[in-house]
């Protein structure tokens, strides 16, 4: 049955629509939960800025890519100059400086393959993780959230798939599936590959947005104001897109010799990319290229066992979309 073309009929996608635009609805931040993330954001800026006069904090990851989900952690980036001190020293200061306050469970893991500094904020209740200098996270966050604005079927999307693959126990990286930031990809580069598009290849367009952080060039194309109407001329509603994305993932891609590429709005081949055999501990099972940092297969954290899980999760959620009556319910089913 793999090789036979397999459709959703024009009823499905109008029975599933309005259930899984509810779904997304459910899933959205309230307007309130946002105003505490930035009172959090202000009152640590206000007690690092006493020890730090010249850092700054970013909001980065899900809260401020505008693809989060309500009650989630936020991630803040402190941004610093001090060079007379390494990282681990600054992290360590910082908890130091956060632990002097009123905020609970403050701990460092300068250790951890992104160091942090954890804490959890009483007065609004919000858990936050701050990692130092993380400057090109903050930027690929600028371009996710720059995607979504660009059309509304993004985010529904993305919600959908982020919502799908956290029930399903496959948003794990230190389990070996992938990072809600993949996943992100994916539906960006998804959305790009649509006939007609719906989404621009805004890293092929015209720079009006460009930073250099340590040797990564990062440019594109940021006036996404001027695109809100770039994927009028296709009218795929969100339950066939839905139907569609699994469907790929289960039975069109080439996992042999295949790379998706937000980048270049296309899909490139391992070979001219050198991903063809396992180097170190990136074995390129599926291949998921960072827009900025070209050489960062996001796919990496997968291995042969968990490629199977992840494979057959598509699998199993494409034939839900395929044949299931009820699909809203099954596909979000706890594992
Ligand atoms: P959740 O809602 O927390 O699941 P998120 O968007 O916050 O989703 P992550 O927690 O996976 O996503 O990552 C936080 C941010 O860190 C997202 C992205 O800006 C950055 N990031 C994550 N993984 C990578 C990576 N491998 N390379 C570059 N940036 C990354
Ligand atoms: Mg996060």
């Amino acid at each position: 049955s793999r090789n036979k073309r397999r459709e959703i009929c024009r009823s499905d996608i109008d029975r599933l629509n309005a259930p899984f635009l509810a779904i997304y609805e459910s899933l959205i931040p309230a307007e309130e939960e946002k105003a505490k993330q930035k009172q959090l954001l202000t009152s640590l800026e206000k007690l690092v800025n006493k020890e730090w006069p010249d850092a700054q904090l970013y909001l980065y990851g899900s809260c401020a890519n505008s693809f989060g989900f309500s009650n989630s952690d936020i991630d803040v980036c402190l941004s610093i100059d001090d060079t007379d001190i390494t990282k681990s020293e600054i992290l360590l200061k910082l908890a130091d400086i956060l632990q002097s306050d009123n905020l609970q469970n403050v701990q460092a893991l300068p250790r951890a393959r992104v160091p942090i500094v954890k804490l959890m904020d009483p007065v609004t209740g919000i858990s936050c993780d701050i990692c130092i200098n993380n400057v090109l996270a903050v930027v690929n966050t600028k371009l996710l959230r720059d995607y979504a604005q660009i059309d509304s079927r993004l985010r529904q999307l993305a919600f959908i798939v982020k919502h799908w693959a956290k029930s399903r126990g496959v948003n794990e990286t230190y389990q070996g599936t992938l990072s809600s930031y993949a996943y992100v990809l994916m539906c960006i580069h998804f959305l790009q590959q649509r006939k007609p598009a719906i989404l621009p290849c805004l890293q092929e367009m015209e720079v009006t947005y460009a930073v250099t952080i340590d040797d990564t060039e990062c440019a594109y194309f940021d006036k996404v104001d001027a695109l809100c109407d770039f994927g009028a001329q296709n009218k795929e509603r969100i339950s066939q897109l839905i139907w569609a994305f699994f469907d790929y993932w289960a039975y069109r891609h080439d996992y042999a010799s295949s790379v998706i590429s937000v980048r270049t709005g296309s899909v490139i081949s391992k070979q001219a990319k050198d991903w063809t055999r396992r180097i170190g501990n990136d074995r390129h099972l599926i291949c998921i290229e960072d827009p900025f940092e070209t050489s960062h297969d996001l796919g990496r954290v997968v291995d042969k066992h968990s490629i199977k899980i992840l494979r057959g999760e598509f699998e199993r959620a494409a034939n839900i979309m395929q044949y299931d009556p009820d699909p809203c319910f099954k596909l979000f089913e706890r594992y």
